[in-house]
């Protein structure tokens, strides 16, 4: 049985790579954060069934800076994939805690790396990139090749993740890979990233649970595509004969007021009677072009991102009515 190793299996992509790992037939271990809230809820389904849990899927605490623990892990395991996906993901956040941001992001992956190098069984091993990497680019569409030329701690830290798995491949000859994701969004998104508070916010208000939704710039514009078609990739990755770096993303940008717009559509309001500017969001500095191009990957992988922003928006909205009406429901009983 093909067994796989997850950091940060508890977010939105983990939790979407576990199911599709399950349901390929993988053992899957997954590196859990100690702490007296754990947020696991996109998982519970998991945990529930008693076929999967503690059978073909287990969790186990470490620190991504707990380099001991993490080592007897692995050696434990022995995964034949590692998928690094943990690591502090908020970019508007990063510039409150750039020095957390670079603890887990970029040294937590230098030390995952060391420990791997000297492993006698290596994993595949995928680092979770980011488009954040290319900051403000000359050229747009980025690709692979694209120099790297961040503006925000977050895309500092990441820069160097990245170019240390490339440079561990390239120097140790590890199957090492960075999946350089655009941003993908789903209905487990965390709530503070802005697809996310704004779907929930149309829900909220479509129900008269919520008046005004405060947000930072609404010009900024991103690659944003479905999340549970970019694990399908990450996937995809590993399988490859020779480890390479792939940009995942849609092709297109929109931007957040076009998300917005969609939105609030799916629940016939018009966006400009609720939205108030917000000092608190706004950031320091901003990325700026950041649209991928993602031909390599429908070359190599055969894989393109499929659902639209229109489509994203209202799949976001509804499954946000669903789950706040089920909340109503259950106070009512
Ligand atoms: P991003 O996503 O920074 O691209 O990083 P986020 O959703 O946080 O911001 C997108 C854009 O929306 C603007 N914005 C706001 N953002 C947030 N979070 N909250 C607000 O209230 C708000 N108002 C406006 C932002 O300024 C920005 O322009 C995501 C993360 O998932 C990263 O981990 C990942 O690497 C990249 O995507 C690709």
């Amino acid at each position: 049985m093909t067994c796989a190793l997850l950091t940060g299996i508890t977010g939105q992509d983990g939790s979407y790579l576990t199911e599709l790992l399950l349901g390929r037939g993988y053992t899957v271990h997954g590196i859990v954060r100690r702490s007296s809230t754990i947020q696991r809820t996109r998982l519970d389904h998991l945990f529930a069934d008693k076929d999967v849990y503690n059978r073909r899927l287990f969790l186990h605490y470490a620190d991504l800076d707990d380099v001991t623990t993490i080592r007897r892990i692995l050696s434990k395991t022995e995964p034949d994939e590692l998928y690094h996906l943990a690591g502090q993901s908020h970019v508007g956040v990063s510039f409150e805690i750039p020095e957390t941001t670079c603890q887990f992001t970029a040294m937590g992956t230098l030390k995952l790396l060391e420990i791997v190098r000297d492993l006698e069984k290596q994993p595949r091993m995928l680092h979770i990139s980011s488009s954040e990497i290319f900051g403000r680019p000359d050229e747009s569409p980025q690709n692979e090749r694209t120099p790297m030329r961040p503006v925000t701690p977050y895309g500092i830290a990441k820069t160097f993740a990245t170019q240390m798995v490339t440079f561990y491949r390239e120097s140790f000859n590890l199957f090492a890979c960075n999946a350089i994701c655009y941003n993908h969004e789903s209905s487990r998104r965390g709530e503070s990233f802005v697809t996310r508070k704004i779907t929930r916010a149309a829900a909220a208000i479509a129900l008269g649970k919520q008046k005004d939704l405060a947000l930072g710039s609404l010009d900024g514009r991103r690659d944003w595509g479905y999340a549970p078609e970019y694990v399908e990739a990450m996937w995809k990755m590993l399988q490859q004969q020779v480890a390479s770096d792939f940009v995942l993303a849609t092709g297109t940008s929109h931007s957040v007021e076009e998300f917005l717009a969609a939105a609030f559509e799916a629940v016939n309001l018009d966006w400009r009677d609720h939205v108030v500017q917000d000092e608190r969001y706004m950031r320091p500095s901003e990325v700026s072009r950041l649209v991928g191009d993602p031909s390599k990957a429908n070359r190599d992988l055969g894989w393109t991102a499929e659902t639209t922003l229109p489509q994203l928006a209202r799949l976001m909205v509804e499954s946000d009515l669903a789950s706040l009406k089920s909340k109503e429901s259950i106070a009512d009983s």
